[in-house]
Order: structure tokens, then C-alpha cells, then sequence
């Protein structure tokens, strides 16, 4: 039988069996689906920030640069031809790609996204298109990239390339972050051309060059789509979309779903209704700056990679390799203490799903679909002080409770007025995080636990508050649970906290708050549309509760409170809890 005749009656037969649920082959799949198949099993990636600006690394001249150190060419504004030198000396004879595949993994990475070429123009890899690369300019002489590929090959770990496509400040026809404003590049002898001629020339032969010769890349992951037109887009996902198998991420023009978001610095405070990877620093720059030791302890790191999957997101978390080539050590420390965590509870990370329930303020909640039922994965941040651990508003039939750590020890728990409340061990097994197995068979209902405005009263803890920390810059920390949660550290001007609850009363209301604060300030409260800004006296050392002011609140469902500084020179202040009150 001719070959199109088999194909075409496969065609038919896959169509005409309707599927139902329970029997999803494969090949049912949407070809999306089918491709973010093992990137949505993965959960946990390495990003790798490595180019010619590791040489300085945050200083040029003897000057501290502010800021990332991969932006130092603009933010220094470096003429081309300076920085064309740092390419004579770049020569990174540390580096070996083995180990920091080896160390992905061991940290239970399953991919690595490296930048190919950054805004600076530089390729890191072998490239015929432009004669600006690893291999053709500095004394190096090998293609690292090439190298780790093989080794990424060999040890079963997934890889994309990074390639800003858009920003270029090596090439006439590049562009730079204020270009969509008018503004010159700061170099003048770079005498401009058209957008094209950088994307015809120098963008589609590069991206061709990464697509075909490293073994097919799993990820090409673009960015900042500044100064991009439709027409440079188009070229571009032209030639991306000869790899269906690829996944690209949604930097390539604005707006572009690609086949996932990108929030960057940040964990959103819920889970997003398309695939998502949040990108994290260890420090607070992406290439390496020899002066940042802002380093995020490795409990953040391991408790961020779990509040992130408890969302269903990925973590794309970097490291900014030196001039040398080595990662630098406080990263090492770090990875190795996520991988034993790992070793132990990789099993609720992997192809997990998002938490039922809106918070725990104890920790966080992954789930997994079983033949069965669902299993959910308790991953205990702050262990009870009375040993029982509430999982509020679930109902269903739990068959086992266990500890992940020790599996041959069964817990008790028992139903008590809607709730789940499990009997546990005296001492937490990981003061980081311990991790409990519920297997539940049959259905599992889950009645949400976002705060209700009921009868005219509601009262926000610190712990449920959504803290938005600025990416680079100073964290709010909260403290303690309940009640008698706080928030600690407000510091930065930037940061926001914000709380999700739900109310079918509007009306105005007063808003009181439990404040510690050493100086006058004043705070923007905002409930949907409507504002209140708010002056904090200073209480000296002691907490006390203030009445900030009041505030409408002129639609009801789910409602967002969010609470800002509004100076910048602000001193700071603590914060207990909130309360709405009907007047
Ligand atoms: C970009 C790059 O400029 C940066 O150097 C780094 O590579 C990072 C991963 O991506 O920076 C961004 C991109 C997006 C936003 C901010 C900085 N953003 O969406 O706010």
C-alpha cells in the first residue's frame, strides 16, 4: 500500500475516534500541549547570564556601575570600540561544561536556558553571520556553547538559548532601550540603519546558526521586544517555527503569547491561566558583578521554587558565571542545598499541580492527579507549635497521611467541623520545609478560604498578604503567623502588599491598622478604583493601632486592597493586621 494512503487513513481513524477524558491518547494532545509536555513536568531550570561583561563585572574604570552588569556597555555608555576590547582578553579557561550540567542537576534542574548573544551583540557561540563571537574574537578559541550542548545531550538535561533579538548595541541597525522614545544611541560613530538590515543580516543567520548546529534547541527564549516592529517579528518566528518541537517564550513582540509568560523578579501572588516561568536572580544581577553579595538564602530559594509550583509555574533561577568561566561559589552553596532538598521531596515538584486552596499559612500545597484520586503534597514552611497542622475546608476521603521523608511512619488526622487537621511529629524533619503525602481517593472538594467582608468587618493578617519585593532592590519579610503575623523589613519604597478577599457589602469603611513606625509616613491604601492616602505617626518602638483613615469600597467579588508608600525617602514601618470596618 502507498505510503499516503496508510498516512491518510491514520488521518482518518485519529479523527473519527471522538475521545472522551478518561482515554486521551497522545495524539489528541494539541501539538502545544504535546511540546510543553516535559517543560510543565520539569518545574525547575537553570538560567545562565555569560557574556563579555562578566570581565567587568559591575565596574569600568575603576567605577561602580549601578545596576545589572550585563546592561554596563549602556548604562557606562561604552563607545563600541572599547568594548569591542574587552573581547581580546575574554578568556574563560575554567570553564567546563560538564560540571555545570552536573550541578543543574544535581540541584534537580531539568533545563538550562543560556544567553546566546545579549544586548551587547556578543555571541557566545560559534557564529558565521558575524564575526563577533566567542570563537572568531578572543583568544578562547572554543565554542562553549557547542560544549554544552554535548554535555546536556549526555546527561539527559533539556537546553535553550537565550538571543535578544531586538536590542543590539553592537550593530547600526540594533536597537537600544530608549530608541522607542527618540533618543540617540550613545555611541555616535554607530551611524544608524534600518531596523531590517540588523534582523535580515544579522538576527535570522544567528538564529538560523543556534536552531541547526547545536542539536536542536528545547527552548529559544527571546527578549525585550524594544523598538521591534511586526515586520522584524514575522522574520524572526519564521524561522522559529520550523522547530515545532521548540518552545519559545512570549518576549518576541509585544503583545506575543508565545507558549509561555515571563514574570520576571517577581512570584505572582496567584496562579496565571496560561504556562508561566518566573526568572530569578540569586543576587540582584543576571551577569556577574563582583560587589553584589545580596545573595537570597537558600530557604528562600527552595521556598520560592515551592510557592511557585504550588501556582503551577516554573523556576527559571541564574547564574552569572565569572570571566573565567566558573559559577560563582555562594551560587554552588545554594544549588546544592535546593538539590538535597530536592533528593528528598522531588517527587511533590515534579508534574505537579497547582494548590486547591486560595492560602495556608503555614506553607504551601501541590497536588497530583492518581488513579485513585488526588494526592496532595503539604509542604510545611512553619510547623505548628500545637502539632496539628488545619487543612482548612476540604472534603473528601483520606486513605493515608505521611511524612515524604519517612514514608513508613502513617499520621492521624481526622475531619473536624470542614477541616483536615493532622497530628504531627514533635519536630519538623526540615526547618525549611517538611513535606506531608495525603493521599485522598473518590472526589475532593475544596471550599475556598479567601478572606470574607461579612456583617460589616474584616480583618487581613500579614500572612495573607502578597508581598510584592522589587527584583533589585531591599525584600519585606514576613514574620510569624495569624494574628500574630507581621510584616518586617519595609524598607524599600517599592515594595507593596497586597490582599485578596471577597464581600458582597459596599459601603465606606474604616481602616485600622496595627503599625510600628520610627518616623511620619504616609501610605496609599487602594481597594479596586478607590483610594485612600494615609499618614502613619510615628510610634516609636512600640506596635499600636492607628486608624489610617476611610475608604469606599464600590464593587463586590474578589477584591484587591493594596497598601504603598508614597514617598520615596520613606523610613519604613511594621505592619500587623488590617481591618475594614463598616461606618
Ligand atoms: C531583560 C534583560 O534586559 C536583562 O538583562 C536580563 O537578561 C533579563 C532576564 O531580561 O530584562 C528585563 C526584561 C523584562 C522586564 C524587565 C527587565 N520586565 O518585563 O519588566
Amino acid at each position: 500500500m502507498p505510503r499516503y494512503l496508510i498516512s491518510a487513513m491514520l488521518i482518518v481513524l485519529v479523527f473519527s475516534c471522538t475521545p472522551n477524558k478518561e482515554t486521551e491518547t497522545e495524539s489528541t494532545l494539541s501539538a502545544q500541549d504535546q511540546r510543553m509536555e516535559w517543560w510543565r513536568e520539569a518545574r525547575f531550570g537553570l538560567f545562565i547570564h555569560w557574556g563579555l561583561y562578566a570581565q567587568p563585572a559591575g565596574e569600568w574604570k575603576g567605577e561602580e556601575v549601578p545596576g545589572i552588569s550585563e546592561w554596563i556597555m549602556a548604562r557606562a555608555k561604552i563607545p563600541l570600540a572599547e568594548y569591542e576590547q574587552l573581547a581580546t582578553t575574554f578568556n574563560p579557561v575554567k570553564y567546563d561544561a560538564e560540571a555545570w550540567v552536573t550541578l543543574a542537576k544535581e540541584a534537580g534542574m531539568k533545563y538550562i536556558v543560556i544567553t546566546s548573544k545579549h544586548h551587547d551583540g556578543f555571541a557566545m557561540f560559534h557564529s558565521k553571520a558575524s564575526g563577533y563571537n566567542i570563537v572568531d574574537a578572543t583568544p578562547f578559541d572554543r565554542d562553549p556553547l557547542m560544549e554544552l550542548a554535548e554535555a546536556c545531550e549526555k546527561n539527559g538535561i533539556r537546553l535553550g538559548f537565550y538571543y535578544s533579538q531586538a536590542q543590539d548595541w553592537h550593530e547600526p541597525g540594533g536597537t537600544y532601550w530608549n530608541i522607542e522614545q527618540g533618543e540617540p544611541h550613545w555611541d555616535p560613530s554607530l551611524v544608524r540603519e534600518p531596523l531590517m538590515n540588523y534582523i535580515n543580516g544579522k538576527a535570522v543567520p544567528q538564529v538560523k546558526e543556534i536552531l541547526e548546529n547545536y542539536g536542536g534547541l528545547d527552548i529559544l527564549w527571546w527578549d525585550t521586544p524594544r523598538g521591534m516592529t511586526e515586520e522584524a517579528a514575522e522574520a524572526l518566528q519564521a524561522v522559529a517555527s520550523e522547530y515545532p518541537d521548540m518552545i519559545t517564550n512570549n518576549r518576541l513582540y509585544r503583545p506575543w503569547p508565545g507558549d509561555f509568560s515571563t514574570p520576571e523578579q517577581h512570584v505572582p501572588p496567584t496562579g496565571l491561566d496560561y504556562d508561566w516561568e518566573v526568572c530569578m536572580t540569586m543576587n540582584t544581577s543576571w551577569g556577574f558583578k563582583h560587589y553584589d553579595h545580596n545573595w537570597k538564602s537558600s530557604e528562600t530559594l527552595i521556598r520560592m521554587l515551592v510557592d511557585i509550583a504550588s501556582k503551577g509555574g516554573n523556576l527559571l533561577l541564574n547564574v552569572g558565571p565569572t570571566a573565567e568561566g566558573e559559577i560563582p561559589a555562594p551560587s554552588i552553596e545554594r544549588l546544592k542545598a535546593i538539590g538535597t532538598w530536592m533528593d528528598v521531596n522531588g517527587e511533590s515538584i515534579y508534574g505537579t499541580e497547582a494548590s486547591p486552596f486560595f492560602k495556608l499559612p503555614w506553607g504551601r500545597c501541590t497536588s497530583r492527579a492518581t488513579g485513585e484520586g488526588t494526592t496532595l503534597y503539604l509542604h510545611v514552611f512553619n510547623w505548628p507549635d500545637n502539632g496539628l497542622l488545619k487543612l482548612p475546608g476540604i472534603s473528601t476521603n483520606v486513605s493515608s497521611v505521611r511524612l515524604l521523608a519517612d514514608q513508613a511512619q502513617a499520621l492521624s488526622s481526622r475531619f473536624e467541623e470542614g477541616d483536615l487537621l493532622i497530628e504531627l511529629p514533635a519536630q519538623a524533619i526540615d526547618p525549611v520545609n517538611t513535606v506531608l503525602v495525603v493521599e485522598c481517593t473518590g472526589g475532593l472538594d475544596v471550599k475556598s478560604n479567601m478572606p470574607s467582608l461579612e456583617e460589616g468587618r474584616i480583618v487581613l493578617a500579614a500572612d495573607f498578604a502578597d508581598i510584592h519585593n522589587p527584583g533589585y532592590g531591599t525584600h519585606a519579610i514576613l514574620k510569624g503567623s495569624g494574628e500574630d503575623a507581621l510584616i518586617t523589613n519595609w524598607v524599600d519604597s517599592r515594595v507593596r502588599l497586597e490582599w485578596m478577599f471577597n464581600t458582597t457589602e459596599s459601603g465606606t469603611y474604616s481602616v485600622k491598622a496595627q503599625v510600628k513606625a520610627e518616623d511620619f509616613s504616609k501610605l496609599l491604601v487602594k481597594i479596586g478604583e478607590e483610594e485612600l492616602e494615609a499618614e502613619v505617626h510615628a510610634t516609636g518602638s512600640e506596635y499600636s493601632e492607628m486608624i489610617l483613615g476611610e475608604i469606599n469600597i464600590s464593587e463586590t467579588g474578589d477584591l484587591i486592597m493594596s497598601i504603598r508608600p508614597v514617598q520615596e525617602d520613606w523610613k519604613g514601618i511594621e505592619l500587623g493586621t488590617l481591618t475594614l470596618e463598616k461606618q
